[in-house]
């Protein structure tokens, strides 16, 4: 058994903690209320390796991701996924949301091709929702289906697969609205689309400008901005899009300058050495909302389950100096199924409020005073010295405040949880 923390040692700790960081002028309490205040939204896909509930008369394959790894237990049905997620809740402090995707739908074992599906196929994910006030986010699903092969969806060149996947999307813009209605908040909806081809095509003007008139087709149906908001994502490159992806940074960042959806930024998506956390000022000059992908890539898009490395540290840093934190959307796009599940989602979880902590912990005035004196020195000492400061005993805190275990105790919650129901199933 790990060790698990006292009430009393969490307060003594917090307490000294407390003065440490006072002395620097940062109010703890304050970064606690702002880290309690900020919803992480979880996405259902690491709980099932991005398999999804649908039912198929043919082979589906493609589409550009990939989970790799044969840890047993995989949730296989919808109870098991909401309960295997209600796991990883229970070890997670703070405020969640839930992610789904289209192929998560449950259509009672009928086969229902994905430009039919309608809010009644949510309907429990929405009960369940409201039951736990978990409110949900939504996602169009452009991989995993035959008319996805060819690598091409919104930018086909055949009218009839591209107007099927209009449809789609059409159709997930109003199960979103319905989710919103149901939460009484937006629903966030993420469009990505894998197209793109593997090796060097001739044409890589009419993709885009036929994916540009299919996106204004499907954003131009009118759906209650007050319960159902669009982000778009851009990407690189992708498994069997090697060379080329419709939907580039290029492409979107003028989509979202020229119309009102949010772009996402998934921290895997762009060239394997280049990071997110320079982008978002330069987005937020021209838009007021921001959806992120939190994710790790390892060497490229691996999808990597996140950790508090320095990504992940610069990316909350930019959030909170820039004074952005309200206006971005905090979601986790990773799968790992090599490892026990509800603990990816946890780490992931976990690792990713660490890092807002830990820039809501930071002397930012401070900071920029030193910068604007010219003392670049004492600016960089003191960015080291905050690293060793003791924001742990304020991570358990947190945890403590939120009925969460503290420390590592949750861990063996999660090895419980492994032996008795995942390695039973
Ligand atoms: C793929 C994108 C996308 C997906 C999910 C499942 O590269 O990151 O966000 O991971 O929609
Ligand atoms: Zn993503």
């Amino acid at each position: 058994m790990l060790p698990s923390l006292s009430p009393e040692q969490i307060n003594r700790d917090y307490d000294a903690a407390s003065r440490q960081y006072k002395a620097l002028g940062i109010d703890t309490d304050a970064a606690l209320d702002a880290l309690a205040g900020t919803p992480i939204s979880l996405h259902c896909w690491q709980g099932d390796d991005v398999r999804g509930f649908e039912v198929h008369d043919t082979s589906v394959s493609g589409g550009g991701i990939m989970a790799t790894g044969n840890y047993p237990g995989p949730a296989a049905t919808p109870a098991m996924l909401r309960a295997d997620a209600e796991k990883a809740i229970s070890l997670i402090p703070g405020k969640t949301r839930f992610n789904l995707h289209a192929i998560y739908a449950e259509t009672d074992g009928k086969i229902v091709d994905r430009d039919a599906i309608g809010p009644e196929h949510f309907a429990s994910w929405m009960a369940w929702s409201k039951q736990r006030g978990i409110p949900l986010d939504f996602n169009p699903t452009f991989f995993a289906h035959p008319l996805a092969n060819d690598g091409y969806t919104l930018s086909h060149a055949d009218d009839h697969v591209r107007n099927f996947w209009i449809r789609h999307d059409k159709a997930c813009r109003r199960i979103a609205e319905a989710m919103g209605r149901n939460q009484g908040t937006p629903c966030i909806v993420n469009h990505w689309m894998p197209d793109g081809a593997k090796d060097h095509p001739i044409d890589r003007y009419n993709p885009r400008l036929r994916m540009l008139a299919a996106l204004d087709e499907i954003f131009s149906e009118p759906i209650d901005a007050n319960f159902c908001k669009d982000a778009v994502e851009c990407k690189l490159f992708g498994i069997g899009s090697e060379d080329y992806v419709v939907g580039s940074h290029e492409f979107f960042l003028g989509y979202v300058m020229t119309r009102p959806q949010m772009p996402c930024l998934d921290m895997g998506h762009f060239h394997p050495t280049e990071t997110i956390h320079d982008k978002i000022s330069a987005i937020f000059c021209f838009k007021d909302e921001l959806l992120l992908h939190v994710s790790r890539g390892l060497r490229w898009d691996s999808d990597h389950v996140v950790i508090l490395n320095d990504d992940i540290r610069y990316l909350f840093q930019e959030i909170v100096r820039g004074g952005f934190l309200g206006k971005t959307r905090i979601a986790l796009d990773f799968f790992d199924a090599s490892i026990n599940r509800i603990g990816a989602w946890v780490i992931g979880t976990r690792a990713a409020q660490k890092g807002l902590l830990s820039a809501l912990l930071e002397p930012t005035d401070l900071l920029r005073e030193l910068e604007a004196k010219g003392d670049g020195a004492s600016k960089l000492a003191l960015l080291e010295e905050l690293k060793t400061y003791p924001v742990g005993a304020v991570w358990n805190m947190f945890c403590h405040q939120h009925q969460s275990p503290a420390g590592t105790a949750w861990i063996n919650a999660m090895t419980d949880y492994d032996r008795t129901v995942i390695r039973a199933r």
